[in-house]
């Protein structure tokens, strides 16, 4: 029988895993794809469902003694149905990449056309940025935001009627407004292309019914089940029936191998957090947290990519305050603050020195936080940024922002 636990028997990695919780704890999470997972997640995370293999589907699997892990998965698959108003669910992907490669390979040929976003204006690496594998297999043609940051719909037609893709793909990484799924169908439906939205940065927003849902309406949605929608790190993929055998069969055989059930068993249970009645206020207070740290910037002569935000994050060009989006991390992580520097549309500078920073409200709202400790939180932000090498300045806010999060403590108990 097994005894040793990790600090008997591995306390350096303990020392580690306690030192990245103490820094979760003790500091500001303002990256707007990360998150705070229940201690109930965790634990479906941490059993003993990750020592099985169980490749195929529920009632079809390749391995004996899959009985259990049918309940387990087949739960997980309900409960997102039921949160999107899903025909067919596949909660296997491992995580958002895979989801949406799984979806390319279900769906198109190679050397198909596929319309997605920008990377610089929001869209994703998987998108069909020239550097993936992906773009070297299928032809993606890239859109982008107009002068006003908003997606440009006539373009965007112009260019479908253009190039006539196979599927057009909308969902960001870093667009902070809404989508007009309606309008993005139509157009889809002109040109006789399939539609996909990847909503991994807002599916807890539209699963808590803030944001506007294209499941009901759209060929296809690929998800990661860890941003807002505050589940463990992996992905899912949402389609109508017609296309629920393709999308099988191109997760399992065709791209991964024995699903991660520990992994699905924790989505359930994320999946059951969600549909309680509190997590819509949780949605709503995210939006509004992000709103105010927008009123506040705006006030403070901040560029606000987009023109604003509708949703759970904002993109800053900082170069107005005499520094880039490199400079403006390394200081606000100096500070307890953690953000991630972005690129802006069509970005003069590179990515790994962009003109931008990116951050966002679903981890703070975890903890409880609200309309006040925004306000304190933007104008810390903006102190930093204004300070950004006197470091002396940085500790000093290192020290209120420790004093905030002891008022709104994460978990129960360190590891
Ligand atoms: N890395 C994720 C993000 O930060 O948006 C997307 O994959």
């Amino acid at each position: 029988m097994y005894t040793h636990t990790l600090k008997q028997f591995d306390p350096t990695i303990l020392a580690s895993i306690k030192k990245e919780q103490q820094r979760q704890e003790e500091g500001l999470e303002m990256i707007p794809s990360e998150n705070f997972v229940s201690p109930a997640v965790l634990e479906a995370l941490g059993s003993v469902l990750t020592n099985k293999y169980s490749e195929g589907y529920v009632g079809k699997r390749y391995y004996g003694g899959c009985e259990f892990i049918d309940e387990v998965e087949q739960l997980a698959i309900d409960r997102a149905k039921q949160l999107f108003g899903a025909e067919h669910v596949n909660v296997q992907p491992l995580s958002g990449a895979p989801a949406n490669i799984a979806v390319y390979f279900a769906l198109l040929k190679p050397g198909d056309t596929v319309l997605g976003m920008d990377l610089s204006h929001g869209g994703h690496l998987t998108h069909g940025h020239p550097v993936t594998a992906m773009a070297k297999i299928f032809n993606f043609v890239r859109y982008k935001t107009n002068k006003e940051g908003k997606i440009d719909l006539d373009n965007l037609r112009q260019m479908a009627l253009e190039h006539k893709p196979k599927m057009i793909l909308v969902g960001y990484s870093a667009y902070s407004r809404e989508i007009d799924y309606a309008a993005i169908k139509k157009i889809a439906d002109e040109v006789g292309a399939l539609t996909m939205a990847d909503i991994a940065h807002i599916a807890g927003l539209i699963a808590g019914g803030q944001m506007d849902n294209p499941v009901p309406l759209f060929d296809v949605v690929s998800t990661t089940t860890h941003k807002t929608l505050r589940g463990p790190r992996g992905g899912m993929i949402m389609c109508q029936q017609i296309h629920a055998a393709a999308i099988d069969k191109s997760v399992f055989p065709g791209l991964q191998g024995g699903p991660h059930e520990n992994n699905i068993a924790a989505k359930a249970v994320a999946f059951k957090e969600a549909l309680e009645p509190e997590f819509k206020d949780y949605a709503a207070q995210i939006k509004k947290n992000a709103k105010i740290l927008e009123n506040v910037f705006r006030e403070k002569g901040y560029t606000l990519c987009h023109g604003g935000t509708d949703n759970h994050l904002l993109l800053i060009d900082v170069t107005n305050k005499g520094l880039a989006g490199k400079q403006a991390q390394i200081a606000l992580d100096k500070a307890g603050i953690t953000v991630n520097k972005n690129m802006i549309p069509d970005d003069p500078r590179s990515p790994m020195d962009p003109s931008g920073i990116r951050l966002g409200t679903p981890a703070i709202t975890t903890r409880g936080m609200k309309e006040a400790e925004m306000e304190q939180i933007a104008t810390w932000i903006d102190e930093v940024i204004t300070n950004w090498n006197n470091d002396e300045k940085l500790d000093a806010i290192r020290w209120q922002v420790k004093d905030l999060t002891k008022k709104f403590p994460l978990y129960p108990t360190l590891v």
